[in-house]
C-alpha cells in the first residue's frame, strides 16, 4: 500500500514538473550574453539598439571585458551627460506572443547610480509596442537598482496585448552612474490569460 502511495506521488510530481517545464518556452534572443564582437547597428552590440532622452550625448553603450557576469564580456551603460535616461534593447515580432505572459530576466550590476526625474536607477525593460508606441510595459518601476551593487538576476513579467506588433526587452539607466547588463533571457511563462 505504502509503495503504491509512493508511486502515485511520484507520478503526480512528474506530471506537475512536465506541465511546468512544458509551459516555459524560451524565446531566442540575439547575442543575449553580449559575447559577439561583431559590430551591430550604429556601433551597438550585435542585435541590440540604444536610445537616450533627446539632447546632448548623455549615455554610451559599450562591451566590457573587465566586468561581466558570465563569458568574456557584458554591456555597460555609462552616464556622460545631463539627460535623464538611456536604454539598450532588442526588438522582436509580437505576433506569436499575443495574449501570452512573457518573463524577461537578466543580470544587472551598478556603480554610483542615483536615479533621475524619470526613474530611480537601473531597471530592466519589457514592453509591448504598436506602430512604435508603447502599449504595455514593465520597467521594474517599484524596484529600481540604485547605489553600487554586485551582479544580481532580476526579472519582469508582462501580458502581451492582442494588438501588439513588437516586443522590446533590455535595460535602462536613469541618471548618473554605470549600469552593466549580461545574460538576458526571455520566456513564455504560460498561455493567454
Ligand atoms: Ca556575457
Amino acid at each position: 500500500m505504502k509503495r503504491m502511495a509512493r508511486a502515485i506521488l511520484a507520478a503526480i510530481c512528474l506530471a506537475l514538473l512536465s506541465s511546468v517545464s512544458g509551459a516555459m518556452v524560451a524565446i531566442p534572443l540575439i547575442n543575449a550574453g553580449f559575447e559577439s564582437t561583431k559590430p551591430g547597428m550604429f556601433g551597438n552590440p550585435e542585435g541590440w539598439v540604444s536610445i537616450q532622452h533627446a539632447g546632448d550625448l548623455s549615455y554610451t553603450f559599450r562591451l566590457d571585458e573587465a566586468v561581466r557576469h558570465d563569458g568574456a564580456r557584458s554591456v555597460r551603460i555609462d552616464n556622460v551627460g545631463p539627460e535623464p535616461f538611456g536604454s539598450i534593447y532588442q526588438q522582436l515580432p509580437a505576433a506569436a506572443h499575443r495574449g501570452k505572459r512573457l518573463r524577461f530576466s537578466a543580470w544587472l550590476r551598478t556603480e554610483n547610480v542615483r536615479g533621475s526625474l524619470t526613474g530611480g536607477g537601473g531597471v530592466l525593460i519589457l514592453q509591448a509596442m504598436r506602430s512604435g508606441a508603447p502599449l504595455a510595459w514593465n520597467h521594474m518601476k517599484d524596484m529600481p537598482v540604485a547605489g553600487s551593487t554586485e551582479w544580481k538576476r532580476y526579472e519582469v513579467e508582462l501580458d502581451v496585448p492582442a494588438t501588439a506588433d513588437q516586443i522590446e526587452v533590455g535595460a535602462m539607466l536613469h541618471g548618473p552612474g554605470k549600469l552593466w547588463l549580461d545574460d538576458a533571457e526571455l520566456q513564455v511563462t504560460g498561455g493567454g490569460r
